[in-house]
């Protein structure tokens, strides 16, 4: 997002003008979307995906909110000192007519204090939170821990 849209954007008019126009949800493409059963013994799990956005414009998703668990980060996987660590995000840019790619060892949506057993053939809704893109709500399949390998198991 441009400088000038940012700051044109703060006038609602504008920016509703701006979402009618170049923000149509089917423009950003959310595909390969699971989330993981929870980790054994916890309320915590991640979920991944691949977002594909088709605006001329980059889009920055600034968060996830479900009502499976109050509390959704962004986080990302990252090597220090040839250890995984794994820390939350603020944004995930994605760039114009560009793919983000959501997976195990990489960027992820982290959920924690899960409020329900999350079973393998369960759906879930997740909404997807931008800047200044509206709110994309995908369906969220329930994977198995097996069919996803480890992940997190330094928790
Ligand atoms: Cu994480």
């Amino acid at each position: 997002m441009n400088k000038l849209l940012t700051f044109l954007c703060q006038f609602t008019v504008f920016c509703a003008l701006f979402s009618s126009t170049f923000a149509h949800a089917g423009e950003v493409e959310v595909s390969h979307q699971y989330m993981r059963e929870l980790i054994p013994g916890t309320t915590v799990t991640s979920s991944y995906m691949k977002i594909t956005n088709h605006h001329n414009v980059e889009i920055i998703l600034v968060g996830a909110k479900g009502s499976f668990s109050p509390n959704i980060e962004l986080h990302e996987h990252t090597m220090v000192n040839g250890m995984m660590r794994m820390g939350q995000v603020e944004k995930i840019v994605i760039p114009a007519h560009g793919t983000v790619t959501l997976e195990p060892a990489g960027l992820h949506i982290m959920a924690f204090d899960v409020n329900k057993p999350l079973k393998h053939g369960q759906q879930e809704t997740l909404t997807l939170l931008f800047d200044e893109h509206p709110p994309i709500e995908i369906a969220l399949p329930v994977a198995s821990i097996k069919q996803a390998s480890s992940h997190h198991h330094h928790h």
